[in-house]
This record gives C-alpha cells, sequence and structure tokens, in this order.
C-alpha cells in the first residue's frame, strides 16, 4: 500500500518538466528542509526538470538553503506538491498557480483532500522522514546537501527523537540516510541548537512566568511588550514549546503568544496524555493528537480554550486516579 503509492508519486515526478513545491505558513524546520531537499534532490537526478521551492522566506532560516522566486502564474501545467500541511488555505505561495496535478505529502492528520494523490503517514515523525524514504525508494543520489536538511528536518519534529512517533521506521529510514551519504550527522546539530543568547534568557522567562493549575495545566500568555523586552519575535515561543516536555505532573502546556503584526494570538498546546486537538478544532485550531495549536484575534476564545484546556487536563487526572 504505502510502497504503491509512492511509486506512483515517483513517476509523477519523473513525468513532470515542472514541479512546484510548497508547504505551510509560519514553516519550522521540518517544512523548510523537506521542502528544499525535495526540490535540490529532483534538480540533481533530473537536472533538465525546473522545480521550485516556494513560499515566504524566513531569515533565520535561510542557513538551510534559498527560496525561489518565481512567478507561479506564470507556469504552465505544473505539478505541484505540497509537504506537511493538512489544509489546501494554509499552502504558502500558490495563489493564482494553474497546477496540472497535485501531490499532498504530509504527516499531519487528514483534514481536507487536495484532489491529488494524497500520501499521509500520521504515524512518520516527520515530513523530512518521508521524503527521505521517498528518495531511497526511488534511488535517488543524495547529495550530502540533501541529506543534511532531510537529517535536521527529522531531528527537528522528532525533537531529536524524543517524540511518539518516533519508532523503529525513523531510526531505519536515518540509518539508510546517514549509511548512504557518510553524513557528518554530529556537526549538525549546532546548525538546529545554536541559539542567540536573547532568547536563551526568554526561555528563562517562560519557565519562571508559567502559571500551574492544580489540575496539572501549565500556560503562560505573552505579551507584545515582553517580546520586545526580550528582543524575540512572535515566532519564538511556538520554537521552545518542545523544551518543556518532561515537567512533572503536568499533563498540558500551552503558549498564548499575542502577534501584533497580525493581531493575532497564536496558541501552540501541549500534552502528554489527554487528547488537545479536538478542544483546539472547537476553536477553529487542530494539529496532531499531542501537539496542537490555534490562531485567533478574539481574547475571549484564549479564555475558553485555556479553561476548556484546563477541566480537559482535570478530566483526564481524574480518570487516571480511578
Ligand atoms: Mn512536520
Amino acid at each position: 500500500m504505502k510502497g504503491d503509492i509512492i511509486k506512483k508519486i515517483l513517476k509523477k515526478i519523473k513525468r513532470y518538466e515542472t514541479i512546484v513545491i510548497a508547504r505551510h505558513f509560519g514553516p519550522d524546520p521540518d517544512a523548510i528542509c523537506s521542502e528544499l531537499a525535495l526540490r535540490d534532490a529532483i534538480r540533481e537526478n533530473f537536472p533538465s526538470k525546473k522545480v521550485y521551492a516556494v513560499g515566504t522566506g524566513v531569515s533565520k532560516f535561510r542557513k538551510y538553503g534559498e527560496l525561489d522566486r518565481v512567478d507561479v502564474t506564470t507556469l504552465t501545467k505544473p505539478l505541484l506538491i505540497t509537504l506537511d500541511v493538512p489544509n489546501f488555505y494554509r499552502v504558502d505561495g500558490v495563489e493564482g498557480l494553474k497546477y496540472q496535478e497535485v501531490i499532498k505529502i504530509d504527516h499531519h492528520p487528514f483534514e481536507e483532500d487536495f484532489g491529488g494523490v494524497e500520501w499521509i503517514c500520521e504515524t512518520a515523525s516527520s515530513t523530512c522522514q518521508m521524503i527521505t524514504l521517498l528518495l531511497l525508494k526511488g534511488h535517488y543520489h543524495i547529495s550530502q546537501n540533501v541529506a543534511s536538511n532531510l537529517f535536521l528536518g527529522i531531528v527537528s519534529d522528532s525533537d531529536r527523537f524524543l517524540l511518539s512517533y518516533t519508532s523503529v521506521d525513523t531510526f531505519q529510514i536515518v540509518t539508510d540516510l546517514i549509511r548512504r551519504t557518510n553524513l557528518p550527522f554530529v556537526s549538525l546539530y549546532e546548525k538546529l541548537y545554536e541559539r542567540p543568547i536573547e532568547e536563551i534568557r526568554f526561555h528563562g522567562y517562560i519557565a519562571t512566568h508559567l502559571t500551574v493549575t492544580e489540575n496539572g495545566f501549565a500556560y503562560i500568555e505573552i505579551s507584545d511588550e515582553i517580546l520586545k523586552e526580550y528582543h524575540v519575535d512572535s515566532a519564538t515561543p511556538s520554537n521552545m514549546i518542545n523544551d518543556f516536555n518532561f515537567m512533572k505532573d503536568i499533563y498540558v502546556w500551552t503558549f498564548v503568544t499575542y502577534d501584533a503584526k497580525n493581531e493575532v494570538y497564536k496558541v501552540n498546546i501541549r500534552s502528554k496524555g489527554p487528547v488537545i486537538n479536538e478542544v483546539a478544532m472547537k476553536y477553529h485550531g487542530g494539529g496532531h493528537k499531542m501537539a496542537s495549536g490555534v490562531r485567533t484575534p478574539n481574547k475571549e476564545d484564549i479564555e475558553g480554550l485555556l479553561q476548556d484546556l484546563d477541566e480537559t487536563c482535570k478530566k483526564y487526572k481524574e480518570s487516571r486516579e480511578k
């Protein structure tokens, strides 16, 4: 089944001369690295093809590679490949693109059919893990540059193989990738984990100011003023949420960050037990069962969401005590 869909995708990539690769708005390393790695792998294996990695650039991710500046409306009948995103409105950089066919490659729970080939693997640690498997199965030549991005995407999304979707497959695929490319993987960690001192200090701020309820729910609301004071941006808290994975007796933890530029609250939610994506969906958010998010301009939504999450923790705690 999985083999069939991979074959199908490889065939389509072979057939198209123009390919656009896109991922979600507000990319994380998995989204950026899967996009760049797939683009570069196709380019290196099929030099005559025109392959573009689209979407808004993020300066701190420049170290992984450059995105393409291309007017997608001028492309004729390209193949579109979307990565790491379950709903089409969240695909960045494809406005006005008249694609001939679409392939979705994603590890988030299914949300909507894009009308083409859908390769969804909820048990994959990352989209980069899926792309690595695709390239290995397709017997692509994998350069060290491509391997490096794939490795970093997997390490980042699995949080150094700590998160629950890390599996035997993850290790197998990573082993194959490293063996095949002789990747000097230890030296890559700095690229992923080096942080400015401002972020280290901000991490301390979060740890100090987390509110913890008696139900095992921890949360913090971060204002624009605090972001300014610490010289960090509104994306910084999202990148720190997994650093708090091992808080004893806390089941769910949540960061609410006000993004003043877009006038929206960005909420990151993580869980060690209770299912939280259903709560997130109630507020038009979504994501994984144990890792979800919400974006909303309404302060009332935030109050409701925090209350619901606390309530979810309470029920979970009670069910465990029985
Ligand atoms: Mn991902």
